[in-house]
C-alpha cells in the first residue's frame, strides 16, 4: 500500500523543520523503529521524525495537525502492547523522542531531578545516584525504556511495593498537544492545588493526549544498605507467608518482592547466558526480597537472615541465598529480569499483564493455570512478577510442539480464559503494560459505560482530529 499523499507532501516541510539528521524517510533507516521488540508487531511509516528540542516537537505536530496526520510518539519501544509500534496502513509518522537526552538539573536539597523524554531510566536512574539519590523506578527493560515513555505508561515495575508507580513520581511536566501548543507544568512542588491535576491525566494516556517532552520527578535519599536474597519456596502461598513476615517485621524496609515459577526460572537458566541458580537444587518456586534503607547501621542483613530463619524452621522457606556482594546481587536480579527474553527464546508466549489485590495472587495462579490447561493441554503457564504489589505477569508459553504462528493466533482465547479468572478476583486486564494496540478490545467490557464515555469525551477534547496514537487505548 502506498504511504498516503498529504504524509509525502508533508515530508520537505518537515524536513525544513528538523535538518537532515531529524528525519529519517529511506524504509532501511525507518525499519527498526516500525518494528516491536518481540517482532509481533512489524508496520510501515511515513517518516520518523527525530527532533532536538521542544520547540521541534511542537514545530511537527503544528505540521502534522495541518495535513491531518497521524503521530506516534515512541521512546525506547519497549511496548508489550504494541503501543509504540505503526500499524500496515503506513501512514503514521514515529516521533522519536530519543534526541531530547539531557538531564537538566538534579537537586538533591528538593529531592528533584529534571530530566528530558528520552533520557533511558537507567541513565536517569546513575545521575540520579551519583547526586547522592535515588530514582526508585525500575524495571527490566530500563537500559532501553525512556523517561518519556516509562511516563506515559505509567510504568510500574520492582519497586511499586514501597514508592508506587511512575504517576507516584512525577511532579512535573511538560507536554506537546496535538495542534502543537506547548502545556509547560515543570512545577516541583509537594503541595500545588490550582486547579484540576492536568499532569496526571497525561501519565497513563499512551501518547493518545499528548507527547511528553520534560519531567520533574521525585527523588529518594540513595540507600546505605541493600540487601538480597534469592529464595526457594514449594508454591506461591508459601511465597505470600513469606511477604507477610517481612511485612510483620519491618515492612518499611521492602523494597521489592518478586515471585518466579520454577518454569520460568528454568527458561532463564537454559536461554540466558551466565544465568545461575544460587542454590544447590531446582524448586516450584522463588521468591526475590530486596530490602534497602538509607538510615545508618539499620542491621539489613541480621534482619534478612533473622526472617529467613524461621521460614525455612517453619516450612515456608526450602532454602534460600543471600548475596554477600554487589555481584551476587546482580547476579540474583538477572535471574528475575530476563525472564522476558528468556521466554522469547523458549518460543511463542501470550502474556497477560495482570493485577489481583495480594492475598489473592496465590490463589488466582492457582485458578488461572487449571483453566489455561483446561483451554489448550500442554499449555505451560510462567507466572513471574512483582507479587508485593499482586501484579503477575501470567504469561503462557506455546506448548512444546505445537507451531508458534498458530499458538499466537489463539491470543484473544487465552488472554480471556486468564481475564475471566481475574475478573473473579477483582482484579485488572493490564497492570502496567497499559492497552496499546493489543487490549482496545478490551476495554468496552472491562472500563464501558460511564467510564469509557469519558475517556472519549477527554480524548476529544485534547484531540479533536484523533491524530495522535490513534487506535490506541480506545477502541
Ligand atoms: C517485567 O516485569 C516486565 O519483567 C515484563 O514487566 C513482563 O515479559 C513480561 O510479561
Ligand atoms: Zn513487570
Amino acid at each position: 500500500m502506498p504511504v498516503a499523499n498529504s504524509q509525502i507532501s508533508l515530508l520537505p516541510a518537515l524536513s525544513a523543520v528538523l535538518g537532515p539528521s531529524g528525519l529519517l524517510t529511506d524504509p532501511a533507516d525507518i525499519a527498526p523503529y516500525a518494528e516491536d521488540w518481540r517482532k509481533l508487531y512489524r508496520g510501515r511509516a511515513a517518516a520518523v521524525a527525530r527532533p532536538a528540542d521542544t520547540a521541534q516537537v511542537a514545530a511537527v505536530m503544528r505540521l502534522a495537525a495541518a495535513a491531518g496526520a497521524p503521530v506516534i510518539p515512541q521512546g525506547g519501544n519497549t511496548s508489550m502492547v504494541g503501543g509504540a509500534s505503526p500499524t500496515e496502513a503506513g501512514n503514521e509518522i514515529i516521533l522519536s523522542l530519543s534526541r531530547l537526552n539531557r538531564v537538566r538539573e538534579i537537586d538533591p536539597l528538593d529531592m528533584t531531578m529534571t530530566v528530558e523524554a528520552g533520557v533511558s531510566l537507567k541513565a536517569a536512574q546513575n545521575a540520579a545516584l551519583e547526586a547522592g539519590c535515588m530514582l526508585p523506578l525500575s524495571i527490566s527493560s530500563e537500559g532501553s525504556a525512556q523517561i518519556g515513555g516509562v511516563l506515559a505508561v505509567n510504568a510500574g515495575g520492582n519497586n511499586t511495593v514501597r514508592y508506587g508507580n511512575a504517576r507516584d513520581l512525577v511532579l512535573g511536566l511538560e507536554v506537546v498537544l496535538a495542534d502543537g501548543s506547548i502545556w509547560n507544568g515543570l512545577r516541583r512542588l509537594r503541595k500545588d492545588n490550582t486547579g484540576y491535576c492536568l499532569r496526571q491525566l497525561f501519565v497513563g494516556s499512551e501518547g493518545t493526549l499528548g507527547i511528553i517532552t520534560t519531567a520533574i520527578l521525585k527523588l529518594v535519599p540513595r540507600p546505605r544498605e541493600v540487601a538480597v536474597a534469592f529464595c526457594a519456596v514449594p508454591d506461591a502461598e508459601a511465597a505470600l507467608d513469606l511477604f507477610g513476615r517481612f511485612q510483620a517485621h519491618d515492612a518499611a524496609a521492602i523494597q521489592a518482592f518478586e515471585l518466579m515459577s520454577g518454569l520460568g526460572t528454568e527458561f532463564v537458566l537454559r536461554h540466558i547466558p551466565g544465568a545461575v541458580l544460587p542454590l544447590a537444587a531446582p524448586a516450584p518456586f522463588y521468591a526475590l526480597v530486596e530490602l534497602a534503607t538509607s538510615r545508618p547501621n539499620a542491621g539489613l542483613r541480621g534482619s534478612l537472615e533473622a526472617v529467613l530463619e524461621a521460614a525455612l524452621e517453619a516450612g515456608t522457606v526450602l532454602d534460600a541465598a543471600i548475596a554477600e556482594s554487589e555481584a551476587q546481587r546482580a547476579a540474583i536480579w538477572k535471574l528475575r529480569e530476563e525472564h522476558s527474553e528468556a521466554q522469547k527464546r523458549e518460543g511463542a508466549s501470550v502474556k497477560n499483564d495482570v493485577s489481583v489485590p495480594v492475598s489473592k495472587v496465590p490463589a488466582f495462579i492457582r485458578r488461572a493455570t487449571e483453566a489455561c490447561a483446561r483451554l489448550m493441554p500442554g499449555i505451560r503457564a510462567v507466572p513471574f512478577g512483582h507479587m508485593g504489589d499482586g501484579n503477575i505477569h501470567f504469561n503462557l508459553e506455546q506448548p512444546v510442539d505445537a507451531d508458534p504462528a498458530w499458538f499466537l493466533a489463539q491470543d484473544h482465547a487465552i488472554m480471556d480464559c486468564v481475564n475471566e479468572v481475574v475478573r473473579e478476583f477483582d482484579g485488572s486486564f493490564s497492570a502496567e503494560h497499559g492497552i496499546g494496540r493489543l487490549k482496545p478490545y478490551m476495554m468496552p467490557d472491562w472500563r464501558g459505560g460511564a467510564e469509557l464515555e469519558l475517556m472519549r469525551r477527554i480524548k476529544a477534547a485534547l484531540d479533536p482530529a484523533g491524530i495522535l496514537s490513534p487506535g490506541r487505548v480506545l477502541p
